[in-house]
């Protein structure tokens, strides 16, 4: 099986507050359709913009009480958009928030191995949950880091609105290079306007921890999807972590 994430880079537009992309979340959707696999998505224009502006992660106090419930409501509209879309097409998807998978003290996953082994396709996403004094935010590259160590599966492939992981920010330096099968390079990463959880930066982190675990791990341009039926190949367009 393979563990996906659908970055919010491509299912919205990360500048307008909830825009969703439909078009290419169906492409996306329908490239992968038939194959064994868990879903995780992040949170792009519908969890960073009001996340910012209602202070989250933060301590608890009325304006981050606030901002959880309009984030977990904005994101749960997200995945909603994702699982009609999957309903549609034929695919059992099945929405998981990490705020009711918080048992206090960690992530329970039972039901996702649940609805996983039940021949659904589990759907998790990045959110807001509470913990004692705050309100945090689990990010869908963590959830892809405790898929990983559950799952134990065979690849773990992240979609972004990037070719790769680049030496540098390619939408801000035209000289940027792609890395193609990434160990240890030097990387710098711009900081990313509308990101409560640390752009690309955090991403790195998690695909190193992933491939940490034995999984195979890839960053691919979502906006070419199929690329996703070619990771071994010679003419592969991404990054690799090896
Ligand atoms: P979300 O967190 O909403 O799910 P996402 O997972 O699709 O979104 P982002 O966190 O938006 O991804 O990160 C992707 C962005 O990271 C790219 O659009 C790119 O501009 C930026 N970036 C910064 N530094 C680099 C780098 N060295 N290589 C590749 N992309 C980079
Ligand atoms: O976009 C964060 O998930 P990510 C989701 O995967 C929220 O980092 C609510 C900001």
């Amino acid at each position: 099986m393979k563990i996906v994430k659908i970055g919010g880079s491509l299912i919205t537009d990360k500048a307008e507050y909830k825009k969703f992309n439909r078009i290419l979340a169906e492409k996306i959707l329908s490239e992968i359709s038939g194959e064994k696999l868990i879903l995780v998505h992040g949170g792009g224009s519908f969890g960073h913009i009001a996340s910012k502006k209602y202070g989250l992660p933060g301590k608890i106090n009325e304006t981050t009480i606030r901002g959880c419930s309009i984030v977990k409501n904005d994101m749960a509209l997200l995945n909603n958009h994702i699982i009609s879309i999957m309903v549609e097409n034929g695919m059992n998807g099945i929405g998981f928030s990490p705020y009711h998978l918080w048992n206090g003290s960690e992530f329970d996953y039972k039901p996702v191995v649940k609805s996983f082994e039940l021949g659904q396709i589990p759907v998790i996403y990045g959110d807001a949950y509470i913990d004692r004094d705050e309100i945090k935010i689990r990010s869908g590259d963590d959830i892809m880091v405790d898929l990983a160590r559950i799952f134990k599966p065979e690849s773990a492939i992240f979609f972004s609105d990037v070719d790769g992981v680049f030496d540098k920010d390619p939408k801000k330096y035209k000289d940027a290079k792609l890395i193609r099968r990434f160990k240890n390079e030097s990387i710098s990463f711009a900081g990313i306007e509308n990101d409560v959880t640390g752009g690309m930066m955090k991403k790195f982190h998690s695909m190193i921890e992933c491939r940490e675990m034995g999984v195979k791990t890839y960053l691919i341009n979502g906006q070419y999807p199929e690329r996703i039926g070619d990771l071994e190949g010679e003419k592969f367009v991404g990054t690799e972590f090896v």
